[in-house]
């Protein structure tokens, strides 16, 4: 039986005295998932920039002076390529992302299925972040073969308007209700460090654990404060706000992929090493997040050489829940 979380009860875990957090969110994590097995993601900006949104940290709406540039949307040949180098590097999944409001019906709509095909005949699991879609519209995704839909919460409700003012919280719920009637797994989680109460990080949790399913892979991202954006000035997050909320996470969670994404070029190996152990067990890898940049692929290597890491290999969850 999945247990019902309280908000008290998740403050309660995640202001636990750290040590004590993590040996008990280690607990949960070797209970349900393999200690030091990390799956590797790929993620690729399909189209890049110009979004008529305004989150207030991101580098890609239109209207903040930020260093973007803006590019269509890319050929499914190019993609394939950067699939098949992914592979290389040990990705087991790929995430497409585009900086749109929404997925509209048309034919840059059909060449993204079309993508989606393509990755998936190569065996990987294919994830895509492209703003708000309808049923209709993620049925066709799941038939093109895609995974998982990614759409984060970002923050509380509560907090919400602070950061977005251009969509609502239930644009964003029904965007994942749509993903999930559709059959996809859910992707959804949120970011740390843009000025949030440790209330909203609880609240955002609370309503992701209140999905029914939970979303089955849930990132955690530290804000990286770009230039241009109205977040730029934002002070880095301290790493044991990051251990925390990975560490709650996977207590209130068990079973849920818990991603350490955006802003670990900020984290030391040490810092990492510990999100690991309180329950981490995806990064994305490549030197270029989206649009920002992220650890060298050789520093990434070492570190799963030095941590006795091993990558996760794709649908691997799947394979669990069918024996
Ligand atoms: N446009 C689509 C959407 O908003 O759903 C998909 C792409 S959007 C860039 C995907 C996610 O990236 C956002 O929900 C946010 O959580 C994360 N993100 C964007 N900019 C970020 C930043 N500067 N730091 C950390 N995370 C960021
Ligand atoms: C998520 O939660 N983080 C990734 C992925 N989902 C799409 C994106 C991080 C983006 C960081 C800023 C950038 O590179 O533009
Ligand atoms: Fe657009 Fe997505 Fe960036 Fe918001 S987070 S501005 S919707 S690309």
């Amino acid at each position: 039986m999945i247990k019902d979380w309280t908000k008290n009860e998740i403050l309660e875990v995640y202001n636990t005295p750290l040590l004590e957090l993590v040996t008990k969110s280690n607990e949960v994590h070797k209970q349900f998932h393999k200690i030091g097995e990390v799956q590797i993601s790929s993620l690729l900006s399909i189209k890049t920039g110009g979004c008529t949104e305004d989150c207030a940290y991101c580098p890609q709406a239109a209207r903040y002076h930020t260093d973007v540039k803006v590019h269509k949307l890319m050929d499914v040949e190019e993609v394939n390529k950067c699939a098949e180098s992914a592979i290389q590097t040990g990705a087991s999944r790929m995430c497409l992302g585009a900086a749109w409001r929404e997925v509209r019906d048309n034919r840059d709509f059909d060449k993204v299925l079309d993508m989606v095909k393509s990755i998936n005949a190569k065996g990987l699991e294919v994830c895509a972040t492209l703003g708000m879609v309808t049923e209709e519209q993620a049925q066709k995704l799941a038939s093109a073969g895609l995974y998982a839909y990614n759409h984060n919460l970002d923050t509380s409700e509560e907090n919400y308007g602070n950061i977005i003012t251009t969509r609502t919280y239930d644009d964003r719920l029904s965007t994942i209700k749509n993903a999930r009637k559709a059959g996809l797994t859910i992707c959804s989680g949120g970011i740390i460090g843009m000025g949030e109460s440790v209330d909203d990080r609880i609240g955002m949790l609370h309503v992701l654990s209140q999905l029914k399913p939970v979303p089955e892979s849930l990132p955690i991202n530290a804000l990286i404060p770009t230039e241009g954006t109205p977040l730029e000035n934002q002070p880095p997050v301290p790493i044991w706000d990051m251990v925390r909320m990975i560490a709650t996470t996977r207590i209130v969670m068990p079973t849920t992929a818990v991603r350490l994404s955006a802003g670990r070029l900020n984290m030391s190996m040490e810092g990492q090493a510990l999100c690991f152990l309180a329950g981490a067990n995806s990064i994305f890898a490549g030197e270029k997040l989206l649009t920002s940049p992220n650890p060298k692929l050789n520093e990434d290597m070492e570190m799963f050489s030095i941590l006795g890491l091993s990558p996760k290999k794709a649908f691997s969850d799947k394979l669990q829940e069918s024996n």
